[in-house]
Order: C-alpha cells, then structure tokens, then sequence
C-alpha cells in the first residue's frame, strides 16, 4: 500500500518511524519569509535533493511546486499532494482547495495532504471538503495525511497548542480517517480563558515526552500513524530534544520543514542525520 511506501523509504524504513520534509511555507507564509534564509529554496527541485540525500520517507508540497521538479524526480522518493492552502495575505481562518486526487495520480504520489483548523468559524467546510477528498484517495489506493491545527477566534497562539485542544484536534484528524496525523507540538498550558471554559478537564502536563504520550492515545492509542511539525527556525539542541521526547512518548516521527530547509545543505543534512539516529535508537 502507499503507507508501506512511505514506511519502508528511507533510513528508518522498516522501523515505524518516518522523517518528512513539507515545502508548502511558500504557500503559507510567503516567498522572502520562507526561502530568503536559504535561497537554494527557491528552487522546488532543492527541496526534491534534501528529501532524498537525507534519506527521508517523504516530500509534501502543493501542485504547482511538485509538477515543476515532476519530470526529473518521478519515483525517487514518495510524495504527498497538499491539496488545500491557506496564505498570509488573508485574515479568515481558512484553506483553499487547490488540488484533485486526480492531480495525485498524476503526479505519482503516494498520499494527499489536507489541512483542517478546528476551532474555526470555517472548520465544518474543511471536514467536509476533506471527507470528499479523502474518500476519493483511499478509493484510488492513496493514503491521506491531515494536517490538524486548532485555529479560530476563541484560541489564541497559546491556545492552539493546549495539550487538550491538541489532542482533541489529533482525534478528530483519526475519526475523520486520517492514515497519517500531523499536529504542532503540544504545551503544557492552557492559559487560555476562553479555552479553558471549553475544555477544562484536561490537567497540565509537565513531562514533554509524556504530553506527546498522550497525543499517541488520542491517536486511537497508536492505532494511527502521528508525526509532529518542527515549527518555526530553531537552535539544533532544542529540536533534537524534542525528538527524543517524541520517540519516548511513543510518536511515530517528524515532519520538519523550516529547520531543515532554511538551514544550509550540509547543517541540514546534519540535522536529519541526527534526527534519523534518535529515532533508530531504541526508545
Ligand atoms: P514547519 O516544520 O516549517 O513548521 O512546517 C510544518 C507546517 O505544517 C507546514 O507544512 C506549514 O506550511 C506550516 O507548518 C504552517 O504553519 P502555520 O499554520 O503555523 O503558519
């Protein structure tokens, strides 16, 4: 099957444990915010050479950036069609469909990405967009990876990561069929006021590997495949101890885009290494 693809590719094919590199900031954040730190970026086949020579299971990114390096990468590694997008010049919390599952067979990919932010005055429009398409993949033998990000106007950034909101967000991704779950890093906070009058019950967890632990239960207790995105540029010691924290919690790997991607080549390549090694090791 396609998971099998995307778990058996790479340096941790056969482990349960993946590594995927996403490019789709161009999209969200812009061109100059995502690509200025290392221009090689600008190019989609760069990010088609990292996915590659770091070993990774696999390469996320939308239409247009996958058709352009198509032709000179076809079957190299397993992709993954995002086929909804927000971006930065919009102030409504939502996504656009950009992209069919027939776009996926055609470009030979191994699953559809689709992002929904519960928490939004927009979120049942995304599930329901997403029950079409990914009905329409999993009939077509693709896999289907969510992107789930609590996001609206009773979550503030604090908000968005609440160890309840986070797992609550994974849970709905796995209930609404999602082979593959990403989610931002759960906090131990729920500062929120308002969050807090909705989702009380929950108690703040201190331990990080526990926090994502608790992630992997909401996952259907690791019945579902859960990956965690690396967030914004940040020092390689933070990002390799969460990782480790991941692998203890029992997640099944990283999707890391910015820290690898804004970094140069070789540091990259360095990281992913390192990355790859913890989730070789044994837990
Ligand atoms: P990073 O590792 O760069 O954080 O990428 C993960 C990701 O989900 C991207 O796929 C996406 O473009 C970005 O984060 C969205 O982040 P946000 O919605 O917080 O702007």
């Amino acid at each position: 099957s396609n998971i099998a693809r995307i778990l058996m590719t790479g340096k941790l094919a056969g482990t349960g444990r993946m590594v995927i590199l996403p490019v789709d900031q161009g999209f969200e954040h812009g061109p100059a915010r995502s690509f200025a730190p290392n221009p090689a970026g600008y190019d989609p086949h760069y990010h088609f050479e990292l996915a590659i020579e770091a070993g990774l299971n696999a390469y996320a990114a939308p239409l247009g950036a996958l058709e352009a390096s198509a032709a000179s990468f076809a079957g190299c590694i397993p992709t993954i069609l995002k086929v909804n997008h927000s971006n930065s010049l919009a102030t409504l919390k939502d996504q656009a469909v950009t992209a069919t599952v027939a776009d996926a067979l055609r470009l030979g990919c191994s699953a559809i990405g689709f992002t929904i932010y519960p928490s939004s005055e927009f979120q049942f429009e995304m599930i329901e967009e997403l029950r079409e398409l990914a009905a329409e993949a999993k009939a077509a033998g693709l896999a289907v990876v969510v992107w789930s990000y609590p996001r609206g106007p009773m979550l503030d950034k604090t908000g968005e990561t609440a160890l309840d909101i986070a797992a609550y967000a994974a849970h709905i991704a796995a209930l609404v069929g999602a082979h593959i779950i990403k989610v931002k890093p759960p906090t131990a906070a729920i500062s929120l006021d308002a969050a807090k009058k909705t989702y009380s019950s929950y108690p703040v967890e201190d331990d990080a590997a526990a926090r994502f632990a608790h992630i992997v239960k909401a996952c259907f207790n690791g019945r579902r495949l859960v990956v965690f995105s690396g967030g914004e540029a940040k020092g390689a010691d933070s990002l390799l101890n969460e990782v480790r924290a991941i692998h203890a919690g029992g997640g099944n790997g990283s999707i890391v885009g910015r820290n690898a991607f804004q970094r140069p080549k070789e540091e990259a390549l360095k990281l992913l290494s390192d990355i790859i090694d913890i989730y070789k090791s044994k837990p």
